[in-house]
């Protein structure tokens, strides 16, 4: 059987990864299908970090010495890195956070506080991650804001006449929907959606957790009004993310956190705000972990995101293929052409944790619950579900593996072979 190609050598990238060659237990090489929870870091973003702390570490844009100087190089440096790389208009619209969850919260709180009047509504819908639901659900509680949710098809997909419907009907004042799901994988119209939002005078937020990791995301393109992403899923290290705003709406925002470095001038009396981006940026920043989402931008870049998505394809396919000749086993989300990333499955009535410990024993690492998605769960009618998700360094070998430990699942349960 001959399988398509992508322009990518994926034994090399493979070989950026030192975590991946390893046994996760004697005998069992590690098949690591984990990277929608987090992704795994190539040298090159892993000495990027350590570079900056043995050569460059200080406090950023406070310092006039050398070291100072060489931090803040290497902090803005990974903002204008970031700022190409969605293809924004200025690096000032560029706020770096901790996660996509801190960058919906600071919309939720700055915007939503300042903007939103009782009985204004915002559209989620029911597949959103629990952090593009409950900062919304905070917000509506203590502003009378409506939260209005676009239902989830049998084909795994957003209802889209439900979507028009709310944008007709309702006051609508905010949409925030994940570009790429989580446990189904759909990769969700946003264009369309942004395009149908503002003719209705919404704005439109983008949950790109799992969609900037995998294919080119263009703000501009996309006339997104704010996109939240996170670099730990995008080969970058933990504790910093990003959140992306056009520049007229971030200069109206108010702050969200107070304290150093987001501030002009302070008395007693108050204080004003310093300019985009440090308005939105108190305290002293994650430096090392901009090194590092600025290396992984330039990795990512490398290899270019179309390669990225192209290799994803064929490996998700090939799982959604082999997966679904496995009997009693259910997977979950739209057909192929309408998804990316991931393939989330149950074993007949076998707890999804218990096919996950089974799954590991094998060396095979895959999540299991509900994946921070409790409505879409309930939505299909299971408490939990078991995922694969596939990254540029994951290979069909990867997914025969996951095939043959869920037979071995089977065995163990009593399913046959
Ligand atoms: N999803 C998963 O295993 P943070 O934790 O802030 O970096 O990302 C939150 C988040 C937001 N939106 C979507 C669509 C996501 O998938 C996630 C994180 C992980 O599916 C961890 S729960």
């Amino acid at each position: 059987m001959t399988h398509p190609t992508v322009p990518l050598d994926i034994a090399a990238i493979r070989a950026d990864f030192p975590i991946l060659d390893q046994e996760a237990h004697p005998g069992k090489r590690l098949v690591f299908l984990d990277s929608a929870a987090s992704s795994q870091k190539p040298r090159q973003v892993i000495d990027a970090m350590s570079h900056y702390y043995e050569t460059s570490h200080a406090n950023v844009h406070r310092g006039i010495h050398v070291l100072s100087e060489r931090a803040t190089a290497a902090y803005e440096g990974a903002r204008e890195k970031v700022c190409a790389f969605i293809n924004a208009a200025s690096p000032r619209e560029i706020i770096f956070t901790r996660n996509t969850t801190e960058s919906i919260n600071l919309i939720a709180y700055s915007w939503g506080r300042a903007t939103l009047r009782p009985g204004d509504v915002i559209v989620l819908s029911e597949m959103e991650h629990h952090s593009n639901l409950v900062p919304w659900h905070i917000l509506a509680e203590q502003t009378g804001v409506h939260l209005r949710y676009i239902p989830v098809t049998d084909e795994g997909l957003l209802d889209l006449d439900a979507y028009r419907a709310f944008l007709r009907e309702e006051p609508v004042r905010l949409v925030s929907i994940m570009h790429v799901s989580n446990v189904l994988g759909t990769v969700n119209p946003v264009r369309e959606m942004i395009a149908e939002a503002h003719a209705a005078g919404a704005l439109f937020a983008v949950d790109g957790a799992q969609s900037v990791p995998h294919l080119a995301v263009d703000v501009q393109a996309l006339d997104a009004d704010f996109l939240a992403f996170s670099a730990h899923k995008m080969a970058g290290p933990t504790g910093i993310g990003v959140l992306y705003g056009k520049r007229a709406l971030l200069e109206a925002m108010p702050p969200f956190l107070g304290g150093g470095e987001m501030i002009r001038r302070v008395t007693l009396e108050g204080s004003t705000w310093n300019d985009l981006p440090h308005k939105f940026e108190a305290g002293t920043p994650a430096i090392a972990e901009a090194a590092g989402l600025g290396a992984a931008v330039d990795y990512l870049g490398a290899l270019g995101m179309d390669n990225i998505l192209a290799h994803e394809k064929i490996v998700a396919d090939y799982a959604l293929d082999r997966l679904s000749e496995i009997p009693g086993l259910t997977l979950y989300g739209p057909d192929a052409s309408q998804r990316n990333g991931v393939a989330t499955f149950t074993l007949q009535d076998i707890h999804a944790h218990d096919v996950a410990q089974l799954l590991d024993a094998e060396g095979v690492a895959v999540r299991a619950g509900h994946h921070c998605a409790m409505p879409l769960h309930k939505r299909l009618g299971v408490a939990a579900t078991a995922r694969a998700s596939f990254y540029v360094y994951n290979t069909r070998d990867d997914v025969d593996a996951l095939v043959e430990a869920i037979y071995n699942a089977r065995r163990v349960f009593g399913l046959g072979g």
